[in-house]
This record gives C-alpha cells, structure tokens and sequence, in this order.
C-alpha cells in the first residue's frame, strides 16, 4: 500500500537535487491550481508538483517514490472531465507535471511520423505535424491545452475518430517511465511489428495508473488540400444520421468529422462566448456540423457537399444550411461546437456523461435519455452534443434554471445511472473518450466486472505493485 501520510522532507529534498529549484514547486500559491481540477469539481492537496526537464529526471523522481512508497499523480494539460489527473485530499500524493518534457524529438515526412515528448500539446503537435506538410489527424476541444501524454493516457477521441480512429490507432511507438522507475524505450516506428504482447496499447488508455508515457511515435496522414464545413439545421437527430449516412455513401473517403448539437447547447454557446454567432436565419432545435477533406487535389469537395445538401433539403432531412467560405467562417461553425463545454460551465452546474452507442443507435439514446432525465428532475435541461459519427454523445445534463447547483450536483450519481441504463439497453459504455477517472471507478464491478475487471486488477498488480501510480483511478 502506498503511504498516505505526507511526504518526508527528506524524499522533497532528494526530488529537488534531481529536478533543481525550478523544477519542484512547494508554495501552496503555486501548487493549488494544479491540485484542482478545471471544472473545480475535484479539489485535492499536495505538498508538491515535480516538473523534471527530461525523461531521466521523471525517472529518478518516480524510482525515488518508489522507494518511499510515495505517489505520483501524472498531470498534462490538467484538462480531464473525470478528475483523472487530481490527487486526492490527504495531501500524500504528488503531482509530477510533464509540461517540461515538451520537444519535438523528430520528425519524419518520409516514415509519416512525429516522435514527440509527452508534455508538448495537441496543438503544438498538429502544428509541428503541418509544418512538416503533414497532418495529425486528432483534434478535440481542449487542444490548445491538452497535453500528448494525457491524449494518450486517456485514449482521447475528439472530432475525427470517424475517419482516422481514437489516439491509440495513432500510436507507433512509446516511452514508458514504469512504477519502479525504469525506462522503457519502446520509441519504435514501425508499421508492422508482431513481436508479443502490445505492451504500449497497455499504457494507452490507462490513465498514468500503470506508468508514466514519456515520450510517443506518432503516425501521420497526408495534409488536406481541399476542405469543406458545413453547419445545417435538422429537425430531429435522426434526420442528423440521415445526413451523415447520406454523406458516407457520397464519399465515404472524404467525411472528417460529422458532429451533432442540440438547439440547447448552441443556445448556451451564443449567450455565454463572445462573438459566437449563428450563421442561420432563425435557430433550430438540432444541428449537424459536417467537415469534409481530402488530401486529393481538384476533388471537388465543396460540390460534393452541395450536391448531398441539396439532396436533403429537398427531402426535408435539412431546413437550412451555411457552407464555409473562408478559413474564418469554418473557424466560426466550429467555435460553436468547440465551445459547448465552457459555455456549459457558465451556464451553472452540470453533470457529464460521455458515452457511445452503435452509430446507428444516437437518436434513440437521445430521444430516451432526454426523456428519463426529464423524468427524473423536472426542468433538468438535457444538452446532448459530440461525436453522431462515431457514436460519442456527450449527454449532459444543466441544472434547472435557479436551481441551487450543489443539490443539483448532489444527485449526480442517480443521474448517471439514469442515462447509462439507457446506454446499457443499447449495448454502448458508460466511458467513450473522456477515461474513468475518479469519476467512474464505482461503475467498472457492474460494466466490467468478471474475467474483465479481474484481468485489469492483475495487470495494475503486476505493473505497479506498491499502487503508487494514480491511485484511486479507473480501478474501483
Ligand atoms: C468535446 O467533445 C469534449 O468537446 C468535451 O469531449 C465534452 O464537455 C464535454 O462534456
Ligand atoms: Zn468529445
């Protein structure tokens, strides 16, 4: 068992001769807002924030806790919605910040990879990916802030899972910092290697409670020439997957992102963010935002697009629709969706559920757990968005108007259980994008309970035997 008390003076004063002055942050003023969580749901305390500058500092850090029987709470970009990156209240844990550990280590146009320190964000590598001529095909709201290592450490998803999969069909290559702090250098870049067990596909998606991702190989895709958006009022989602089936069968190869909205949430989106507006005439009670791309020249995409939303128009399946004609009007549609989590939070308290159903299944989840949640708190106003092309809806719940948000909060739990009995009659999960966190761990004995759970348990034994990595998360 790890220790719960603080850490000695003595393990801060070793951390500090491996690390420099700069690289341990003890002062409360400084340590707090990385013991919080953004929502300020969680709010932890630790006596410390380790930021080590290379892989061999993190290392020693972590060998040092090891031998103390110290936790660590890996941080990137401290942007989870289920806490999994907030230590707990007792003040025993650590957090080791990877936010120093930010290179581009290589990058390569001819292997189409980008081998990246865990601490750089998603943004900086797209960035660095597009200098390249290339493209790295993840993006997700909190891009600006989210760091490569927790992108993978939480298997992120975001907008274009549809077309190029979740972070972990991304991933050639790993560096692991394991619990007893040995270095696993398993940066290999290639396509094919059938060499035993997957051991970074382990580490994807476990959330820092197996070791500590250091550094990844990443695959590339070609760089989009031509680019189309589209934002269309529908009058129901399952016009919405309509649409997207429509688009699929147009052009399968060119669908980038297909994401729904409700009238709710768009609504929240322009009250709350400055500038956001609506680029229709009149509002609507459901959205779809289409993007198509194509690293094809002369392909006609925006013809395409026209050609399917003309189609649909005709048959009622769309009431209105803008194009993109410029880089600001798609940057415009896309604010309106990239901003539904804070314009959410200045709406008043709300409680998340990121889940996934079969694609063809999202209406009915919307339309039943709307109706249960209804049920359930009266004026509680359902805020459904995310992912219609892969199945990840965002089904969140804001407090009814007035209503004291703590109380609202207070029932989070029966909530929850209310749209994952939904979720569980239509065979989805009550974790898609966003992890388990300390949010869910009480719901894995009943999702995935049996041979399941118990396999999970031996591998965290096997892999981390003290439990000083991230404990209190994903496992109950
Ligand atoms: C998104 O898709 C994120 O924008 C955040 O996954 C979703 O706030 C949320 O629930
Ligand atoms: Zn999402």
């Amino acid at each position: 068992m790890p220790d719960t008390s603080p850490p000695a003076a003595a393990l801060l004063a070793a951390i500090r001769a491996v690390v420099g002055d700069h690289g341990l942050l003890t002062d409360p003023a400084d340590t707090d807002p990385y013991a919080q969580d953004w929502r300020r749901l969680y709010v932890g305390h630790t006596s410390a924030v380790v930021r080590p500058a290379s892989t061999a500092e993190l290392a020693d850090v972590v060998r040092l806790c090891a031998r103390a029987g110290v936790s660590l709470v890996p941080q990137g970009g401290n942007t989870s919605m289920v806490g999994g990156a907030t230590p707990d209240a007792d003040g025993s844990q650590l957090i080791l910040s990877l936010s120093r550990l930010n290179r581009v280590r290589d990058i390569d146009p001819v292997d189409m990879t980008l081998t990246i320190e865990a601490g750089a964000t998603l943004k900086a590598a797209q960035t660095a990916a597009a200098d390249a001529g290339c493209l790295l095909p993840l993006s997700i709201s909190s891009e600006g802030s989210a760091q490569i290592g927790g992108v993978l450490a939480t298997n992120a998803g975001g907008n274009n899972t549809v077309r190029y999969g979740n972070a972990r069909d991304l991933v050639l290559g790993l560096e692991v910092v394991l619990a007893d702090g040995e270095i696993w250098n398993g940066l290999r870049r290639l396509r094919k290697d059938n060499t035993g067990y997957c051991l970074r596909q382990l580490f994807v998606g476990s959330e820092g409670t197996l070791g500590i991702i250091t550094a990844a190989v990443l695959k590339l895709a070609p760089r989009p020439r031509e680019l189309a958006v589209a934002l269309c009022a529908v009058p129901s989602p399952d016009a919405a997957l309509d649409l997207f089936t429509r688009f699929q069968a147009h052009d399968p190869a060119s669908v980038q992102a297909f994401e729904y909205m409700s009238g709710q949430g768009v609504q929240f989106v322009i009250r709350h963010i400055q500038g956001a507006a609506l680029p229709l005439a009149e509002p609507a009670a459901h959205y779809a935002l289409i993007e198509l791309a194509t690293p094809r020249t002369n392909a006609g995409l925006r013809a395409s697009l026209e050609q399917v939303l003309e189609g649909a128009l005709a048959d009622g399946i769309v009431s209105d629709a803008a194009i993109a004609e410029s880089d600001a009007q798609r940057a415009a549609i896309w604010r309106l969706r990239e901003e539904h989590s804070e314009a959410q939070k200045r709406e008043g308290a709300s409680v998340k559920n990121d889940v996934s159903v079969p694609v063809s299944k999202v209406p009915e989840l919307i339309r039943r757990a709307t109706i249960a949640c209804e049920a359930l708190i009266p004026g509680i106003r359902a805020v459904p968005f995310g992912h219609m092309g892969d199945g990840n809806i965002h089904f969140n719940l804001e407090q009814p108007p007035g209503a004291d948000p703590a109380w609202f909060l207070a029932q989070d739990h029966a909530i929850m259980d209310t749209v994952n009995d939904v979720v569980r009659a239509l065979d989805g999960s009550f974790s898609a994008e966003h992890g388990v966190g300390q949010l869910k761990p009480y719901m894995m004995p009943d999702w995935r309970g049996g041979a399941e759970l118990a396999v999970m348990q031996r591998i965290k034994a096997a892999l981390d035997p003290r439990g000083i990595m991230n404990p209190g998360k994903v496992l109950p």
